[in-house]
């Protein structure tokens, strides 16, 4: 297991390089060419550059979060071997790089909703919230109006302008796609790029989606247990991995993490471990890592890591905004640094205790 931290790329990301640097046990971030539009080729050079930039700062790059999958190759559109060529030669040179995690998902329009990003807590510090009233009532046009004015003047992952713009036409573009043809389009994708991923031992984990239902009527299917094995034999190839998020699969409390992760043995790359609170059935808000905040027995979920030889990057996922800082929501430097030392103390203390058996 590698502790790592997510990380935008100087221009996007409030956080530094140098700040990550001083977190005792994290030696590795989790990046990703920010600036780059889905579909389009990453450039050795700029994939270059980023590595330097990170070398320079004595850190290294752990995985690529996320090369996105274009929404013509989800839709399964009569172009997408075009924008699949594209992902194909990107992927060709994160490897050539020797770059070989990459999660992605394979969400229609939405990355993640959330229908609160600075919700207050009682100890005044602000958590990424979702109530599924709150959502229902949201016009899926209006989504991007109706959050950014939380997102302390950042760019968030996944609500990007642009990406607001089109969401009407998204919306229509997914008008006959059901979850049976999601996990055709995404089969077909798998099986495009797994040349490539053996070649370069390239490791593909893809992120659920976030919450684990359907939202706004679009299909989801990277939700639970049952799908994520379909998709895992339906190309069964260590290459086709997965991210365990365990606040993504952890939003429908039918999933039984440990569970699932020892169902998964030898097919998860990456994990993002992070707590929910749930306040009811349809209201969670994303808790500090420690157990006692949250609904989560995090122990067990690490446990059930190390059981299964668990040996790739872990983050701590979002964290609770504290201390005045000012960041990307859920991307503050503070609560990821205690979430990350949390879990590298949850770790040792596994490992000690396995080794005395
Ligand atoms: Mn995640």
């Amino acid at each position: 297991m590698e502790m790592t931290l997510r990380w935008y790329g100087s221009e996007f990301d409030t956080v530094s390089l140098k700040q990550i640097r001083q977190i005792a046990g994290v030696t590795g971030v989790i990046t990703t060419l920010y600036d780059v539009p889905a579909g389009e080729m990453w450039t050795r050079e700029a994939i270059r550059k980023m590595k330097s930039e990170v070398s320079d700062a004595g850190l290294h790059i752990s995985g690529i979060e996320s090369v996105n999958v274009h929404e013509k190759i989800k839709i399964g559109a009569s172009d997408r071997d075009k924008y699949i060529e594209n992902y194909i030669k990107t992927l060709e040179n994160l490897g050539e790089e020797g770059l070989n995690l990459v999660c992605y998902n394979f969400m229609p329009v939405f990355d993640w909703t959330r229908s609160e990003l600075a919700r207050s807590r009682a100890d005044g510090s602000t958590v990424l919230a979702y109530n599924q009233e709150d959502i229902d009532k949201i016009v899926p046009e209006k989504m991007f109006e109706s959050i950014a004015g939380d997102m302390n003047g950042t760019v968030m992952p996944g609500w990007e302008p642009e990406r607001m713009e089109r969401v009407k036409q998204l919306f229509e573009m997914y008008s006959d796609i059901d979850e049976e043809k999601l996990f055709a389009n995404l089969e077909y994708f798998l099986k495009a790029i797994m040349p490539v991923c053996n070649k370069y031992d390239i490791k593909m984990a893809i992120h659920p989606d976030d919450p684990a239902w359907s939202v706004f009527g679009l299909p989801r299917i990277i939700i639970n247990k049952k799908n994520i094995l379909r998709m895992m034999n339906m190309v069964d190839d260590v290459h086709n991995g997965v991210t365990f998020c365990s606040g993504s699969y952890g939003t429908n409390r039918e999933n039984d993490l440990p569970d699932m992760i020892r169902s998964l043995e030898g097919r998860i790359h990456f994990a993002h471990v992070r707590n929910l609170r749930f306040n009811s059935d349809t209201d969670f808000e994303e808790a500090a890592h420690l157990s006692a905040d949250g609904s989560f027995d995090m122990y067990e979920i690490m446990k059930a890591l190390y059981e299964t030889g668990f040996d790739g990057p872990i983050r701590p996922d979002h964290g609770r905004m504290i201390w005045d800082e000012k960041a990307m929501p859920g991307y503050g430097l503070y609560d990821r640094a205690l979430g990350a030392s949390y879990l590298n103390g949850l770790w040792e203390a596994i490992k000690k205790n396995n080794k005395t058996i």
